[in-house]
């Protein structure tokens, strides 16, 4: 590779990572740049690659470098390679080897299982953007547009940092682990993604509300668990992605609350107090509540099979190693060894649910779910706040954690929401009531008719309350040529 590409690469690519002088990595960032713009072109947003986006680029971990906003068209977002500063003296913080220095390098013996992880990791990211990849089409107004592309670019980023973390550090497997990331396809039945969740679709702007408040915070309780590990490039890498993805959430967050806000408002302008009145609240042009409910039972029970078995011997493996650590491992007061403790893990046991104490090793999944879920329930909390202001007389509520999981301790067995053990025959009878049904997404679709005037909301989505970058609500987020 000559010098000048070198150079080239160094300023089209922000990173904090010596990118001009590490030949072995540009060598490989050479063969797969292109064939991730040629992905990014052909998988990410549809429609809207030649379109200028008001975006946020991150071109250095430094507070003034890493949200730089500016019109930007897609296929020339800066991806970069940004990893938080190094921390100095940083020890391994739990497992075996407790207290040691955090390694540079891949340690040998344990080379396949961080491999393993970062390759799920890795994995997640592109596939989040192609299941989005057709809501800029519908968007509910140019704002939202622009927050779900905002998304996207960000997914992408996060794919470039898994994929230096292979090249850099895991030689050829790492390379061509780069290459299959960018291979499989979300849903694709010959090729799919790795995880389940990430093989459903995303074919409405509530799911991709729901997805960005409950699937992408899985994506945070797993960051944070990687950011604590032992192996520090990955730690480092993490830290940093977590800075980007905090929006994610808020998007996901403040969606829905603004659509039970249009809900709530709706109901009210129209004397309307039963919420259970769904034909003349979707004739109205807004979103049922018992749809979101149910919509809600579908993303958190998808999202909860993304923490594996309850009982993982992965997880203790990953945690003994030094390589994944526990949800705020440092803040927590134990030995962070874990040998003898026990944790308390649901299991199903004579027709019941029961909680029994369990070795707390083989149980870190389990731990980092009920994290996962109590973050989840606070957030609940905050959208019911909008009927409770509203006068609505409805509570959203997350289903209990045995309900429609296709892996671990339930994935054998019916649950209600409610945590009762069903037969099958009553769960097929009482399926769409609980789940979204093909007429809530007849309905949802015939409600996605995208708006392009800046200032402009779709009739089931109030205004937000937050501009980006203290730009007015109409602000021209995207412009969209024509
Ligand atoms: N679907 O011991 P087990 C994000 C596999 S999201 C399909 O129960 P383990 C993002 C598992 O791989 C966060 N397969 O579980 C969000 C294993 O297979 P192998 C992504 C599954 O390994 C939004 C076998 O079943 N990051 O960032 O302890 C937008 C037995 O596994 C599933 C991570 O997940 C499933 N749901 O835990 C964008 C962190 N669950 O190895 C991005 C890295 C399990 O026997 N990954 N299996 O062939 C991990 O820490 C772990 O791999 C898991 C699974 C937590 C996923």
């Amino acid at each position: 590779m000559s010098e000048s590409s070198h150079v080239a690469y160094d300023t089209i690519i922000p990173n904090n990572v010596g990118l001009a002088s590490d030949r072995k990595v540009l060598k490989a960032l050479e063969k797969w740049h292109p064939e991730f713009l040629a992905w990014w072109k052909s998988m990410g947003p549809d429609g809207f690659q030649e379109s200028p986006v008001y975006l946020r680029t991150a071109i250095s971990v430094e507070r003034e470098g890493w949200a730089q906003f500016g019109y930007v068209k897609m296929p020339e977002y800066r991806w970069g390679i940004l990893l938080a500063p190094q921390v100095e003296n940083r020890t391994i913080g739990f497992g075996e080897y407790q207290g040691e220095p955090v390694w540079q390098e891949v340690p040998g013996e344990y080379r396949a299982l961080l491999r393993r992880l970062i390759v799920i990791q890795g994995d997640t990211e592109p596939a989040s953007v192609e299941q989005q990849r057709f809501l800029g089409k519908t968007a509910p107004s140019l704002y939202d547009m622009r927050n779900a592309f905002q998304v996207n670019v960000e997914e992408a980023r996060h794919l470039w940092a898994m994929v230096y973390l292979l090249q850099k550090y895991f030689g050829r497997d790492g390379r061509e682990e780069a290459q299959e990331l960018l291979r499989r396809r979300s849903g694709d039945p010959d090729a799919p993604r790795l995880l389940g969740a990430f093989n459903e679709e995303t074919p409405d702007w509530l799911s991709f509300f729901m997805f960005t408040f409950f699937t992408d915070r899985d994506g945070k309780m797993q960051l944070e668990s990687l950011a604590q590990s032992g192996f520090d490039p990955l730690s480092r890498t993490t830290r940093f992605m977590l800075t980007e993805e905090a929006h994610h959430m808020y998007v996901g967050q403040s969606g829905i609350a603004r659509v039970l806000q249009r809900t709530c408002q709706v109901m009210a302008k129209n004397q309307i107090d039963d919420p259970f009145r769904i034909d003349e609240i979707r004739e109205l042009g807004a979103i049922d509540l018992p749809l979101i409910q149910r919509k809600v039972n579908f993303h958190f029970s998808v999202s909860l099979d993304l923490f594996g078995s309850e009982i993982s011997t992965n997880a203790a493996n990953f945690f003994d190693a030094g390589l994944k650590g526990r949800y705020k491992e440092l803040d927590i007061d134990d030995d962070h060894r874990l040998v003898d403790d026990l944790y308390p893990v649901l299991k199903v046991i004579d027709g019941r649910i029961q909680s029994v104490d369990s070795p707390a090793l083989p149980a870190l999944n389990m731990r980092l779910r009920d994290d996962y879920v109590r973050e989840c329930a606070r957030g609940v909390e905050r959208w019911n706040l909008v009927m409770a202001k509203a006068g609505i007389e409805f509570k959203l509520k997350l289903p209990h954690v045995a309900f429609n999981r296709a892996i671990g301790e339930f994935a054998s067995v019916e649950a209600s929401p409610e945590g009762h053990l069903m037969q099958q025959k009553e769960w097929q009878q009482q399926h769409d009531h609980y789940l979204p049904t093909t007429e809530d997404a007849d309905f949802l679709q015939s409600l996605m008719q995208p708006l392009h005037q800046p200032g402009q909301y779709a009739s089931w989505i109030a205004p937000p309350t937050r501009s980006i970058d203290n730009l007015p609500n109409d602000f021209e987020y995207v412009r969209i040529p024509g």
